[in-house]
């Protein structure tokens, strides 16, 4: 109900905001973007956001597009602990769950939010408890097991595309340098033993030896993947230092309407 006690139309459910197609003709996304390298429309990837937090509202617009056009597109919105801190975590939470909106919110929490561990951050530690609030599933997944986070995904996408709305998934996970990967990190205070057990289970190690086991590549073929990855890096990084600086002139850039 609006303020003058009649419903609006387009608040009604998915049903009724597909009719409204007069909403979604004009809707666009803006993604305020430092990352722009992190971006490819092309495969629907709508880029990186430099304000913690900043994503899950732009997600829930991405979400409601795809719930207009009625095509099964699903969106999957990816933030940190620290984001889930703040107001935007909640406020997208609970508008996804109330118009059911297609969307996946991951929460990697590996344990820090810049050098605060999650246990200063948030009185209970385990982000996915949020999502009862907002009568939504919420899943933790080990994020260092690449099948465990493939199934709890594939779970949630089916939901979403099915028309039940949003999932929360938590994805236990650890960060192994320094926050922001800074070329003069400052001395680490994270205890020793911790970063060690959560070493102890890389992610890709463990998925390395998964398919291993199961035959379904050989040592070698894995050495090969490794030597085409880091060939990959080293042309990203080259491309990167032979690339220009931004011109100043295009800081304003879609800052402004005209
Ligand atoms: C609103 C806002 N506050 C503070 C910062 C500075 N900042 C950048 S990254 C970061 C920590 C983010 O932690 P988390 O959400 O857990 O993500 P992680 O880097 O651990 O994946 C902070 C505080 C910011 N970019 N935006
Ligand atoms: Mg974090």
């Amino acid at each position: 109900m609006n303020h003058e006690g009649t419903k609006k139309t387009n608040h009604e459910g998915p049903k009724a905001r597909r009719r409204n197609k007069m909403s979604s003709s004009c809707f666009r996304v803006f993604v305020v973007d430092w990352a722009s390298w992190l971006r490819g429309f092309a495969v629907g990837m709508l880029g990186a956001n430099g304000i913690v937090g900043g994503g899950l509202p732009i997600a829930c617009g991405a979400a409601l597009a795809a719930q207009l056009e009625g095509k099964g597109d699903v969106t999957v919105c990816f933030f940190g602990d620290g984001a889930a801190a703040e107001g935007e975590f909640h406020e997208a939470l609970n508008i996804a769950s109330l118009w059911k909106l297609p969307i996946v919110f991951v929460c990697e929490n590996n344990q820090y939010a810049a050098n605060n561990a999650v246990a200063v951050q948030h009185p209970r530690v385990d982000i996915a408890a949020h999502a009862g609030a907002y009568r939504m599933p919420g899943v933790i997944a080990d994020g260092n097991d690449v099948l465990d986070v493939y199934a709890t995904t594939g779970d949630a996408v089916a939901r979403a595309r099915g028309g039940d709305g949003p999932s929360l998934l938590e994805c236990k996970t650890y960060r192994w340098h320094f926050h922001a990967m800074r070329a003069t990190p400052p001395p680490e205070t994270r205890p020793p033993d911790e970063i060690a057990s959560w070493k102890a289970r890389d992610p890709i190690a463990r998925f390395e030896q998964h398919v291993l086991d199961l035959g379904v590549l050989s040592a070698a073929e894995i050495d090969a993947i490794h030597g085409r990855v880091t060939t990959d890096l080293d042309e990203a990084v080259a491309f990167a230092e032979a690339s220009p600086f931004p011109d100043p002139k295009d800081l304003l850039v879609d800052m402004f309407a005209e």
